[in-house]
């Protein structure tokens, strides 16, 4: 692949070409520089045909050499490398959601005095799917009872994931037909790590199944709960305004940004920053207030929740810090690079790592304690006021774009239906007559090998305005924020005509901002719901919809991929972040085979232009097998019979 040396090639974000321009003057290296020196990268890593599981190796597969030291084939190396992406990305985010379910745990037993239960509504209802008795019952009981079984769903010895029982039932029999039906997040994790390693599972089919099985316990098991759960203590997100880009940092305030991924952490900060007496201190260093920032998914929960501004990015972390203007930045998990302490260093900027399981050598480490959350988190927010006086040069990019942002598969179904009637029916509707051809997620990251935010925008652009909706997360979110895409004024000048009708009519833009990564489970959720409402078939993989991630980086993206393949969907990925060329098989099954048996499929395409055509293809021939395509058929769907459906 190219190397991208100059700030235009490497960002389309105004923000970030000011930065990257600042930082080559300065001579100070990011994420990209370290791109260009790794050059050229490892082919044989690239194809997913080197294996280092075992001290006879490392073997690499070539026409010299096609078997490694103890016989596997390329198909077994490459089949067992993704089935580790896949586990190690399950893990990341199940082990967020078993953080977040210790905190729900506690605070339901009113064990720790700084987090409550928020959305009561939303407690009952998962009470109810789990079977715990609600009726009158006070609601830390009801909690505690919600708190245990959440916490075995990461360990329990027996049985398959709760949440499963979501999917449309003819998913869940397909699971079960080919024996993936979830079972506890760390059992498939733990089986992953054993099957894959020298001497088991050597039949790239049965590897490939149990990357199914694992991703599943993810997408259905670890990521599900921690939304859920996050929702319950921390509130439902409601679409809301919001800032995005480099240009929310404040000249005159002290600026604290929040990076990472859990919002144990920086919901406190929220709530210490309108500390009176901290406020106090700021003014008395000379600062008119303390300006909270988020930084890639963390910033996504806290926007969506709180209406707190986004500062950018993946990519962007760096960038931040060279506006001289952080005064801290505190990161929990996930995401957060290494480099940003080598820049820091070149900066006034305080970076603080917060969670014991992720400290940076040479990086101050203050312990979040959950029993202690706001007090840390005061200390943190006064360690930034503290700062503030030792700032050098600032320069703060005069970029930011209103967005709204904050969608969930609640308040779509709310928005859409009205409060009384909250339903589904109006925009199934309006796929089945075509003024919406079809529902897509565009998710994930921002890698420095492609364009920053050029493709996520790019094919969000191409699809609107062919009246396909766009739900986004992750790190898309933030790219199609600060681009416009999630500002409604911008955004519906480029949707079609069907597409924009809806939406005016119902008040939503085009794009809708769906979270965080682990918030690709309302995408999971709301897929079902559209079934369940009728009229689009009966299962996920018979809607006009499908997912992508152009830009994807981490073992997380791969895990989210895998699991909507699992659960029935394409998945559009570029070409060079899937390591699977090295075996034709495993392609040919991820790529083809695998749709046979579970109606989902892996598509390979780095140009967003040309991976829109391909999702547009796939949506109109699922609407022909829908029978929704043709004038005479929508007869079928008049009033009565939409009356009929809805009750
Ligand atoms: O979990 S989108 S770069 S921040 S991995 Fe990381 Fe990718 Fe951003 Fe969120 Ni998700
Ligand atoms: Fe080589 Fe086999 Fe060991 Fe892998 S498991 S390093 S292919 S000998």
């Amino acid at each position: 692949s190219e190397v991208f040396m100059n700030p235009q090639e490497r960002s389309i974000d105004k923000a970030s070409q000011e930065m990257l321009s600042r930082m080559a003057e300065a001579g100070q290296e990011n994420v990209w520089d370290r791109l260009a020196a790794q050059m050229p990268q490892c082919g044989f890593g690239k194809q997913g045909i080197c294996c280092r599981i075992c001290t006879m190796g490392p073997c690499r597969i070539s026409k010299k050499a096609p078997l490694g030291v103890c016989g596997a084939n390329a198909d077994t190396i490459v089949a067992r490398n993704f089935l580790r992406f896949v586990a190690a990305g399950v893990s990341a985010h199940s082990d967020h959601g078993r953080g977040v379910a210790e905190v729900f745990l506690e605070a339901a037993k009113g064990e720790l005095k700084d987090y409550r239960i928020k959305d009561k509504v939303k407690l009952l209802k998962l009470a109810q799917e789990f079977g715990v008795e609600t009726k009158d019952r006070p609601v830390n009981d009801i909690a505690t009872d919600v708190g245990k079984i959440a916490i075995g769903e990461f360990g329990k010895c027996e049985g398959t994931q709760l949440m499963a029982r979501r999917a449309p039932a003819a998913r869940q029999a397909l699971w079960k037909k080919f024996d993936i039906t979830p079972r506890a997040i760390d059992r498939e994790v733990v089986e992953a790590l054993h099957r894959s390693t020298m001497g088991v599972d050597q039949d790239y089919k049965n590897l490939i199944m149990h990357a199914c099985r694992t991703a599943l316990a993810d997408g259905w098991g670890g990521s599900m709960l921690a939304t859920e759960l996050q929702d319950i203590l921390f509130g439902t997100p409601y679409p809301g305004k919001g800032e995005v880009n480099l240009g929310v940092l404040k000249k005159d305030e002290v600026n604290i940004v929040v990076h990472g991924h859990e919002p144990i952490l920086s919901e406190m900060i929220v709530a210490a920053a309108q500390d009176g007496e901290l406020l106090k201190q700021a003014q008395s260093v000379g600062a008119k207030g303390i300006n909270i920032a988020g930084m890639c998914c963390t910033a996504n929960e806290l926007l969506s929740r709180h209406g707190i501004p986004i500062a950018g990015n993946f990519l962007s972390q760096e960038l931040a810090v060279a506006t001289g203007a952080v005064d801290v930045m505190a990161v929990d998990v996930q995401c957060v690079m290494e480099g940003l302490a080598q820049v820091a260093r070149c900066y006034h900027t305080k970076l603080i790592t917060t969670v014991d399981k992720a400290r940076i050598t040479g990086v101050e480490h203050i312990s979040m304690d959950a029993k202690n959350a706001l007090n840390t988190a005061k200390k943190i927010v006064k360690m930034g006021i503290e700062n503030y006086k030792n700032r050098g040069e600032v320069y703060i990019p005069n970029e930011k774009q209103t967005a709204v942002m904050g969608f969930t598969h609640e308040s779509i179904n709310y928005i859409l239906g009205g409060r009384y009637r909250a339903s589904y029916r109006p925009l199934n509707d309006n796929i089945i007559n075509g003024r919406i051809r079809g529902v897509v997620g565009i998710v994930g990251c921002s890698n420095p090998k492609v364009q920053q935010d050029f493709t996520h925008t790019t094919l969000a652009k191409e699809l609107i305005k062919r009246d396909v909706l766009v739900l986004t997360t992750g790190c898309a979110t933030i790219a199609c924020g600060k681009q416009g895409l999630t500002n409604p004024k911008i955004a519906l000048e480029l949707a079609g005509p069907g597409l924009r009708e809806v939406c005016e009519a119902v008040g939503i833009p085009p794009v809708l901002t769906c979270g965080s990564c682990v918030d690709n489970s309302r995408l999971l959720v709301a897929c079902s719901e559209i079934v369940r409402e009728g009229g689009l078939g009966d299962d996920i993989s018979q809607l006009p919809a499908a997912g992508a991630c152009l830009e994807s980086i981490t073992e997380k993206a791969i895990a989210i991929g895998q699991y909507f393949v699992a659960s029935g969907m394409m998945v559009i990925f570029s070409n060079e972040m899937l390591p699977i060329h090295g075996s034709q098989n495993v392609s040919d099954y991820l790529l083809n085979g695998i749709e046979k048996d579970l109606g989902g499929k892996w598509v390979l395409e780095a140009d967003p232009v040309k991976a829109a055509e391909i999702i547009l293809a796939h949506i109109e021939s699922k609407r022909d097998a829908l029978g929704i395509n043709k004038k005479t058929e929508r007869k079928l769907y008049d009033m009565a019979d939409r009356r009929a459906l809805i009750i």
